[in-house]
């Protein structure tokens, strides 16, 4: 493990952590005194906002989310159309995610995947998919430093986006218990939910995993054992895909591959090019500062994760993790403010149209694939 480690205590462990901790010579600081007020807060601003479809000055919950994503197909269908992944989840809902292309019948391009709530308390990286998606859809063909990117970045790829990969633990999250991670899997009786980050087929069941079913990264029966892993995993399968991306949040990183081992695949030199540029377009913004790297070289080893998936087992060359604001020293983590979401919209928009001009270069000069 490298760098630093968030822990939430609970009030009545807190003398017992901190002796254990002293104990051990470890060095720490309080981030957060009291995560239930920082939740509250975050409360009273999301219900100021109660019933408004504006994804950038709020965070939507699952039904403003569904009904924004059918408006906008209602209203650019030349250009997007949402679909189903095809298997509902434990608790029955549907998957959707949005295809945006130049030509929807068949431009013949390459896809770029893009994923987004897979942990359900990540709520910054929903309002980033759908503001990628409104942006490609709406924007396509117009004039402003964001219409620009967004015609390059359709002119290139066809785009596939899921805004919610985790609808369950996302309206669980929102309306119950807003530090729920898992999707909403019964697994015996005691506790639910499995880690869709640990369930795909990336070395199951190694380092940085739990078996343990009521641990927050319990990794579930078996590989693609869950609803969403195996639709996402079918659906990407379907199409011509060049890149996958998963966002999630927080501490301000790009990952590269591979997350589940610390040696490098072979093209690690050419995803660093292409992920450090991302990065570069994106701090211009804002000043906001991303890692680069591997999440064994600055975060940690987790197996089961679904970018070394997609790279392993589907032949996605350029695959990459985001973990977007705040940084990992901040004491908000996933109640990023709202007044945070426009600036994260448009600084990872501005690196996603970066990342597909490098991924373009490198896939057309590297030749056929
Ligand atoms: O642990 C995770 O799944 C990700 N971090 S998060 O705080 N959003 O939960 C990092 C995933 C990196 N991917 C792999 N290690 N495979
Ligand atoms: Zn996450």
């Amino acid at each position: 493990m490298r760098g630093d480690v968030h822990i939430h205590v609970e009030p009545k462990h807190e003398k017992k952590f901190i002796q254990t901790i002293e104990r051990a010579g470890l060095k720490y600081s309080v981030l957060q005194e009291d995560i239930q007020r920082g939740i509250d807060t975050e409360w009273q601003s999301i219900s100021r906002h109660a019933g408004s479809r504006d994804y950038t000055q709020t965070y939507l919950d699952l039904i403003g989310v569904d009904d924004f994503l059918s408006t906008l197909a209602a209203e650019v269908p030349q250009r997007l159309e949402r679909f189903n992944l095809g298997r509902t989840t434990i608790e029955g809902r549907q998957i959707w995610a949005v295809k945006i292309s130049t030509d929807l019948n068949g431009s013949g391009k390459k896809a770029v995947w893009i994923e987004c709530g897979t942990h359900a308390r990540e709520f910054i990286t929903i309002s980033t998919c759908l503001a990628t998606a409104n942006n490609l859809a709406r924007l396509y063909g117009g004039t402003g430093a964001a219409a620009e990117k967004a015609t390059a970045m359709l002119d290139l790829y066809d785009w596939y986006i899921v805004p919610v990969h985790n609808p369950d633990g996302y309206d669980y999250a929102y309306w119950v218990s807003r530090l729920w991670r898992k999707n909403r899997r019964q697994n015996n009786g005691i506790c639910f939910g499995v880690d869709l980050n640990r369930n795909w087929n990336s070395n199951f069941g190694g380092t940085g995993s739990s078996g343990q079913s009521c641990s927050d990264t319990y990794r579930g029966n078996s590989a693609l054992s869950e609803p969403e892993t195996a639709a996402l995993n079918d659906a990407v399968q379907t199409t011509n895909t060049v890149a996958f991306i998963s966002i999630h949040s927080y501490s301000q990183y790009i990952l590269l591959p591979w997350g589940y081992q610390s040696s490098k695949p072979s093209d690690y030199n050419t995803l660093l090019r292409i992920a450090r540029s991302a990065e570069a377009e994106l701090e211009s913004y804002y000043n906001t500062a991303f890692l680069v790297g591997t999440p064994p070289d600055i975060l940690y080893v987790a197996s089961g994760g679904a970018y070394d998936h997609m790279k392993l087992n589907n032949g996605i060359k350029y695959s990459f993790t985001y973990e977007l604001r705040p940084g990992s020293g901040s004491s908000w983590g996933f109640e990023l403010p709202e007044n945070h979401i426009a600036p994260t919209i448009e600084e990872t928009f501005a690196s996603l149209w970066k990342f597909a001009e490098e991924i373009y270069a490198d896939d057309n000069a590297t030749g056929r694939k």
